[in-house]
């Protein structure tokens, strides 16, 4: 099923189509380099702490610091992808399906006062105020790489905690098999809510294995600041072995389930978007290959770099024992 949007064609979450004005910006920045001669410092720092460095915030936004995470596997060493890029090349429906609506039309979202419930099959549920959800757990940082559909990737510096620690304490009963996360659909706020692209709320959802895997992230922060609006503000999930949508933005529910949840893209085209979507390179969308990827930041057109994609977004060894014996191809 392809789904037709009336102003842009067939639309779906992560399409790598540079828009005129990302194209323009990417190649306008590399012109600049070029002319400063600075290309070749950036080139030589491209792995390493030197490159970690200079992902540094604008400090605009309220600072959210954490401690290294000591969790194996969230500390991958590649470059950071630059703040602006990581904060200007957005998917968030609710504020328009181009990647360059979030950062233009997010300004609107109330990220205070605001309240998750936990609730369904725990022990104890409970409403949760942002603020105190935040301290909850002592904070970490995550250095991610959050993959997208038809192959474009980021390396941000998150900063929250794993949702183990929020699962723990809520104490699931047997019954609980999947955890689905509801994210805020304010019509008075978002003005794509009152469109048909998706069925709102926008909801995604784990098996309580994935969702107690200690890389699955409740993240409240990047680069040391809380989140800026169009990357999830107050708080969203971070899944960094899944495609960019299972990591819902802006979570108001987080639900205790006992039968595989519905998500929003499975919703809207269920043969294309799977409920698990894990990053495969051998599992191809029906209509692109998934064998490689784009690095935002990397350039655009011309330098254009493509990335072979990794089988779990490289963490394998971290999580492919969760699908031991699955067949991945029938559950995509
Ligand atoms: N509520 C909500 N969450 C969402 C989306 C959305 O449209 N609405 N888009 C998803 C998709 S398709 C991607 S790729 C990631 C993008 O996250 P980023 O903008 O921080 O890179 O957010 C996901 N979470
Ligand atoms: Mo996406």
């Amino acid at each position: 099923m392809l789904i037709r949007s009336s102003n842009q064609g067939f639309i779906h979450p992560c399409s790598s189509e540079i828009t005129p004005r990302a194209a323009y910006e990417g190649r306008r920045d590399m012109l600049k380099l070029l002319a400063t001669g600075v290309a070749g410092a950036a080139m030589a720092s491209w792995a390493g702490r030197e490159a970690l460095a200079q992902a540094a915030a604008p400090g605009k936004l309220a600072p959210l610091k954490g401690e290294k995470s000591a969790v194996a596997g969230a500390q991958t060493m590649e470059k950071l992808t630059e703040y602006k890029d990581a904060t200007s090349y957005n998917n968030y429906y609710e504020f328009g399906t181009d990647k360059g609506d979030p950062v233009k039309n997010a300004g609107t979202l109330k990220t205070r006062p605001w309240t998750v419930e936990v609730e369904g099959l725990v022990k104890k549920p409970g409403k949760y105020g942002i603020d105190d959800l935040i301290k909850l757990s002592a904070q970490e940082e995550r250095i991610y790489r959050l993959r997208c559909v038809e192959g474009w990737s980021m390396v941000i510096p998150w900063v929250g905690y794993s949702l183990a620690e929020l699962i723990k304490r809520v104490e699931p009963h047997g019954n609980a098999k999947y955890v689905e996360f509801v994210t805020l659909a304010d019509p008075k706020t978002m003005p794509f809510v009152g469109s048909r692209v998706l069925d709102w709320p926008y909801t995604e959802g784990l098996r309580m294995d994935e969702a107690m895997h200690p890389l699955t992230l409740l993240s409240f922060g990047m680069y040391g600041e809380v989140l800026p609006n169009q990357n999830g503000a107050p708080v969203r999930i971070v899944v960094p072995w899944k495609y960019g949508f299972k990591s819902a933005k802006s979570i108001v529910k987080i639900r205790f389930v006992e039968k595989e949840p519905g998500t929003a893209w499975n919703k809207a085209a269920a043969q294309e978007y799977g409920f698990y979507s894990n990053v495969n390179p051998d599992v191809d969308h029906p209509r692109w290959s998934q064998a490689t990827e784009r690095r935002i930041g990397d350039g655009s057109g011309l330098f254009a770099k493509r990335h072979k994609t990794l089988l779990f977004n490289g963490y394998e060894a971290q999580v492919g024992q969760l699908y031991a014996g699955m067949d991945l191809k029938k559950f995509y």
